[in-house]
Order: C-alpha cells, then sequence, then structure tokens
C-alpha cells in the first residue's frame, strides 16, 4: 500500500506578523492533488497540524476545507492525524467520532486500542497497520515523582516512551498475526530522535532544555517497516536504511530555513520493506536573507527588483556607515516591486550596543553620556566628527528634558 508522510504543517503560522495563510491554502491544493496522482491510498500526518493549540477560525476553515476534499479522494482512502507539541489535544479530538466517518483517524493523545489502527486496502482487506502515536506528554509516559533529580525525570521519560512504543507495537504484530497475512506495520511519532539535525530559529520549539528529550532511534522496535516522524523541520532519514524519516515541514519555518528544499515522503511498503521517494514541495513564497553594507544592499535589491522577484527579505545591514533611517532607506529600493521587507538587522548597532558594555557592567550603571561615549568608540567614528555629534546629542538630551518647551518653540 502506498501513502504519504507529511508533518508540521503549522497553519496558522505568521512571519514577523504577516499572515502566511495563502502559502498554506497552496500547499493543500498541491497536496490534495500529489495525493491523487501518486496514486496514495494513505496520508499519515505526524504532528503540529497547527502553530498554536487555539487555532483562529481561518486556520480551521482550511483543514476542514482540505479533510472533506480527502475524504472525496477517489484514491486516498484514509487519513490518519497524530497531534504534535504544538497542537491541542482536546481541539484535535474534539471532532474525532464525525471525522472518523469520513476514515479520518485523529489521535490527540494516547489511548492504546485506537493507536493501532487497521487500513483498508481497495478489496476491502486490510492492507496497512498504523501505530498512530502521539506526541507524548510527560504524564502519558510517566508519573512525576516528588524529590526526583533531572537525570531521575529523563530516565523515567525516556523508559516510558520505550515502553509505550514496545506495547504499541505488540499490539500491531498480535492484531497481524490474527489476520494471518504479512501486512506491513509502520509507526507514526512526533518527538526529537537523537542524532536528528536541526537548524538554529527553525522554528522547532524546544520540548526539554538542551540534550533533554532526546529519544535514541532504538525505541522504535524491528516490528515497524517505517516510521514517520514530525517535530524536526528539515527533511531527513534518522537510520542507515532510511525506513525511519522526518517528511519536514512543508514550508520554510522563518527565514532560518530560507532557501531550503522541502518536501513530502512517498512510502510503498511491500514485503516487510519500504521504498520511499522523496516530494518536492514547489516555492509558493520565497524567502530570502541579504546582508552585506549599503553598496551592496542596493545592489542585491536592484538585482532582485529586475528579475521582478516577489521574495520575503531578511536584511542585515553589516556596513561600516551608521544609518539612522536604515529601515526607511531599504523600504525606498524596494518601493514600486513586488518584494517585502520582512526584517530589518543592523548587525553593526547590535555589536556596539552589545559589545559596548563591559564584563560585570549594567547599562543602568552608566549616565547617558558615558554611553554615548562608548557608541562613538564602538563606531570608531573619527575624532574630527565627534565635537559635532557630542553637541547635537546633547541638543536631543535637552530637549528630552524639557519637552513642553521645545512643543511650544515649534
Ligand atoms: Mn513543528
Amino acid at each position: 500500500m502506498k501513502f504519504i508522510h507529511t508533518s508540521d504543517w503549522h497553519i496558522g503560522r505568521t512571519e514577523n506578523r504577516a499572515s502566511r495563510q495563502a502559502e498554506f491554502e497552496a500547499f493543500l491544493d498541491w497536496l490534495a492533488v500529489a495525493v491523487d496522482r501518486h496514486g496514495a491510498e494513505a496520508l499519515l500526518v505526524s504532528g503540529d497540524v497547527f502553530d498554536s493549540a487555539t487555532p483562529g477560525t481561518r486556520s480551521q476553515e482550511l483543514y476542514y476545507r482540505f479533510l472533506c476534499r480527502m475524504a472525496a479522494s477517489p484514491v486516498c482512502r484514509h487519513v490518519v492525524i497524530i497531534a504534535g507539541n504544538h497542537d491541542s489535544p482536546s481541539f484535535l479530538n474534539a471532532p474525532r467520532e464525525l471525522l472518523r466517518a469520513l476514515r479520518i483517524h485523529v489521535l490527540g493523545r494516547i489511548g492504546e486500542d485506537r493507536e493501532v489502527l487497521e487500513l483498508a486496502d481497495a478489496e476491502g482487506k486490510t492492507g496497512l497497520i498504523v501505530c498512530a502515536v502521539p506526541y507524548l506528554r510527560d504524564g502519558d509516559v510517566r508519573l512525576a515523582e516528588a524529590g526526583e533529580s533531572m537525570e531521575d525525570r529523563e530516565t523515567a521519560r525516556l523508559r516510558g516512551i520505550r515502553a509505550h512504543y514496545a506495547r504499541i507495537a505488540e499490539l500491531a504484530g498480535r492484531k497481524r498475526d490474527e489476520l494471518g497475512a504479512d501486512i506491513p506495520i509502520v509507526a507514526m511519532g512526533h518527538l526529537f530522535v537523537a542524532g536528528g539535525r536541526r537548524n538554529e530559529g527553525d522554528g522547532v520549539r524546544d520540548l526539554y532544555a538542551g540534550s533533554l528529550g532526546l529519544v535514541p532511534a532504538d525505541v522504535f522496535p524491528p516490528l515497524f517497516s517505517y516510521v514517520a516522524l514530525g517535530h524536526l523541520h528539515a527533511p531527513q532519514k534518522v537510520d542507515g536504511a532510511g525506513t525511519i524519516r522526518y517528511s519536514g515541514s512543508p514550508l520554510p519555518m522563518g527565514f532560518a530555513e530560507a532557501g531550503q528544499r522541502k518536501s513530502v515522503c512517498l512510502v510503498e511498503c511491500a514485503g516487510g520493506k519500504a521504498e520511499t521517494a522523496l516530494l518536492d514541495v514547489p516555492v509558493f513564497q520565497e524567502f530570502l536573507r541579504l546582508s552585506g553594507n549599503m553598496a551592496e544592499l542596493e545592489e542585491g535589491l536592484r538585482s532582485l527588483a529586475r528579475a521582478d522577484s516577489g521574495a520575503w527579505l531578511e536584511i542585515t545591514y553589516r556596513g561600516e556607515e551608521i544609518i539612522g533611517d536604515l529601515p526607511a532607506r531599504l523600504e525606498e529600493l524596494v518601493a514600486g516591486t513586488r518584494m517585502q521587507i520582512r526584517a530589518v538587522k543592523d548587525a553593526r548597532l547590535l555589536q556596539t550596543l552589545l559589545g559596548g558594555i563591559h564584563a560585570g557592567e549594567r547599562l543602568a550603571d552608566l549616565d547617558v553620556l558615558e554611553v554615548f561615549e562608548r557608541c562613538l568608540d564602538g563606531h570608531e567614528v573619527p575624532d574630527a566628527q565627534r565635537p559635532g555629534l557630542r553637541l547635537a546629542y546633547r541638543e536631543i538630551l535637552a530637549s528630552l528634558e524639557s519637552p513642553e518647551e521645545e512643543a511650544g518653540a515649534e
């Protein structure tokens, strides 16, 4: 039986307050077509369907509209959805009974007998057994005990996760034995498997601090032909054989993932083996990072404009010169183009402000004139310019101290 594995849609996610609704819509349209075109008889969604535990009505509308489309698909007979750490288990579970009538199985939280699903093939016989294990919350796998250390807690949690997968695998194995046929068993999960790759700022919310929360890949019994994972946003395989996999998010989760290829997994299980192919998700909205001094940024933006780019931009200014109206100047450069600036960073300013404070000092310990002197030093402002800048600074300070007079003078 062929199926598509995807995860981490994060419907409702925004980028610096800008809506990404159009991208979610385009992705779900593309996915509905891909499912039919590739003959996928099932769709497995491994968590983080929504970005928030309380999705907005537009996000919900998209989700249900997509599910309706799946229910009407002439090819795809089953949808299995598990909750991720971003999802609200009760929100996902609320329409569960209704969705089940449409052969859409939702696992918001654990429930052992419900986690083992038999998916029927075109002839109505079980063609695939799916162990749909949702994101395991602390309370699902272990009981908190007073006075236990971090290590104790971690050990108990890992033991709990291992035991849970072992139990579910045993149930699935028994079910297969009852059916008396060589039916492939696949598992789903939303967790951070040790060895998994991630990028700084990729929007993956840490489950636990530091290395805590990493789960060794051997928690998945060899009985599983394939493990469809969610949580990490870069598509990747966890084991050498490539049968334990993260599909990755279908959309870049912020500028840290700008330019990265996104995909869903098309999997075919037969005879205990899984064949996997990646289906590239089209780029619905380009994310681009630009950095350099003013001349480089101007050149970069001009050449993008010539190419009629519609990218969303994160711009980092690295010039020596101080530019007071940096965001406004950059906006001017993209005016009349299809590009949109989503974030502006001033590396120079940041470095100076963070680097100008010495160890053991607090900003509050310095007076305003001292702070200004540090800024002059930090920016390596030539001596000849300093008297003029000091004078201007004092005038600004004076105007701040007597705002009424300033207003009256206007
Ligand atoms: Mn996620």
